[in-house]
């Protein structure tokens, strides 16, 4: 048990300060403290001395730099049972200081409430952040109460135990402390980053380039944004509003897959993948997946276009396809139909924020970034464990379902799509549909996998997969029902791998 003998409290609400430091007072705690805070204790009719006095420095540059000094970090930061430390602290009259109380500038409301850019940085909090961080890391001697949340926790220790504390208290305090300065920092960066964001957004809101027309002929539209930066154009007309939607949609699921990979889109879903040895492989197996919506589709690829698979897309009428590369050879014989739209894939680095517009206003979220079940990131949750071969087209199909639109259901086998359920408004109506198709282009679904994007509500979508003759199961988890898909597949001999990670895509 160690007492606090002084105490340094800088806090900018100083709502609930007041019982603790009468507390403090009572036992005959010295307080240091700054400006606003000194002004609200003497007004309590209690004493306590001036950081100003302590360090014989006034308060300077507006405040910027109040506690920044050596004999205030000194007397947090010294080692109480380190010799050279206290012979130092007597050579330079630095007092120790016990209990650093502190509830920083508040950056996050400042943001919130649409102040100008000046006045969120002066919220930025030096001296509070640097004391709390001084005083957590000498957790062993010093006891750190870094925002207003802890004063409870604080007033009943102090209360009960005569202003005393123990190690294992200090350390926890320490917690705390590094929990809000962390989370201070990362609010500081998200507003930097955001800002960012905004700026490229603003600059290419400077120059869009009008589109033929929106989705539908009668409506107008245009693109802000640098496109030049993403693509070469090689052939064909405009690109459209739905053109744009559509390769929006074909990179987002391109980059899911390393290994040579074809996918072919509609309506910004994928209706054919396969990943294969050789590009033509994966050509031929994604078309095969679904020929007939893969008439009008925007086509996309990860490895250059050969001639052999030039000469096998052309076969298809399609609105566009995008490549890291073309042969020369390759590029020639697509070219044949001067309508279809060839595009080099360049520079595909893109805003990590979403932005959407919606009633009157603007939301913005991260972008989808993480998929569940790569580096073994998956729980099994059946008695049945599934084959190395299963989980690659587990971790295959879970990208394709991560990149449908909600509610989806995916199957796929052998690193290829055999069938999705997409956009649907239940679970098990995607998962109909998904089997219906399948069985509507000749697929045997045995031996196949499932992924879903979110959790199964009930057995009932693990019933019919089973009866479809899927054995393998990819989902979040999380449902409270999710029992009984686990019981069900246990008894059935299926097995099913849980990823934690949600896929709505609306
Ligand atoms: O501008 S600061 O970063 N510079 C400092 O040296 C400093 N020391 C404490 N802000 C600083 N503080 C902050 O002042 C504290 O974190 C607290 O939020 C506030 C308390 O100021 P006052 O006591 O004058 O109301």
């Amino acid at each position: 048990m160690k007492k606090i003998k002084s105490a340094l409290i800088s806090v900018y609400y100083k709502d609930g300060l007041e019982p603790i430091v009468r507390r403090l007072a009572a036992d005959g705690v010295k307080i240091y403290s700054t400006g606003g805070t000194l002004s609200f204790i003497e007004g309590l009719g209690l004493a306590a001395t001036a950081v100003e006095d302590l360090t014989g420095y006034p308060s300077i540059l507006g405040g910027r730099v109040k506690t920044l000094h050596p004999k205030v970090f000194g007397g947090i930061l010294a080692r109480r049972d380190n010799a050279q430390d206290g012979q130092q602290m007597g050579q330079y009259e630095i007092p120790e200081i016990d209990l650093v109380i502190v509830d920083l500038y508040p950056f996050e409301q400042t943001v919130a409430s649409g102040a100008e850019e000046q006045a969120i940085i002066e919220k930025i909090d030096i001296g509070g952040i640097s004391l709390i961080r001084a005083a957590a890391k000498n957790f062993k001697d010093v006891v750190i109460v870094p925002s207003v949340d802890q004063y409870a926790e604080l007033l009943e220790i102090i209360t009960s135990q005569q202003c005393s504390t123990t190690l294992e208290q200090r350390r926890r305090f320490a917690a705390y402390a590094f929990n809000v300065s962390s989370h201070y920092d990362a609010a500081i960066f998200n507003y930097f980053n955001l800002q960012e964001q905004l700026s490229v957004f603003k600059r290419s809101f400077a120059n869009g380039t009008v589109l033929r027309y929106g989705e539908n002929p009668h409506q107008n539209a245009t693109f802000f944004g640098d496109i030049d930066r993403m693509f070469d154009k090689l052939n064909g007309k405009d690109i459209s509003y739905n053109n744009m939607l559509d390769i929006d949609a074909a990179i987002n699921l391109i980059e899911e897959f390393t290994e040579p990979t074809f996918a072919i889109l509609k309506h910004n879903n994928a209706c054919g993948v396969a990943t294969r040895p050789t590009l033509l492989e994966a050509w031929k197996d994604a078309l095969s997946g679904d020929p007939v919506s893969a008439f009008g589709g925007v086509l996309i690829c990860n490895r250059e276009v050969d001639a052999a698979t030039a000469e096998e897309i052309n076969k298809l009428f399609f609105e566009v396809i995008l490549a890291p590369a073309y042969s020369a050879e390759a590029l020639e014989i697509l070219k044949s139909k001067k309508n279809r739209i060839i595009l080099l894939l360049k520079d595909t680095t893109r805003c990590n924020k979403q932005f959407r517009s919606l009633l009157n206003g603007v939301a913005v979220q991260d972008r989808d970034l993480k998929v569940g079940g790569i580096d073994g990131e998956v729980r099994s949750v059946t008695e049945k464990q599934v084959t190395d071969e299963q989980m690659a087209d587990l971790i295959f199909a879970n990208k394709l379902v991560k990149q449908s639109k909600s509610n989806a259901i995916v199957f796929a086998k052998n690193g290829m799509l055999l069938a999705s359920g997409i956009g649907q408004t239940s679970r098990v109506d995607a998962l109909k549909q998904a089997v219906a198709k399948a069985h509507s282009f000749g697929f045997d679904l045995k031996g196949a996998v499932m992924a879903s994007d979110a959790f199964f509500p009930f057995s009932d979508c693990v019933e019919l997969a089973h009866e479809a003759g899927v054995n393998a199961v990819i989902a979040p988890g999380g449902s409270i029902r999710d029992q009984e898909s686990i019981d069900y597949c246990n008894a059935n001999g299926m097995a099913m791998v849980f990823t934690g990670l949600r896929h709505f895509k609306h």
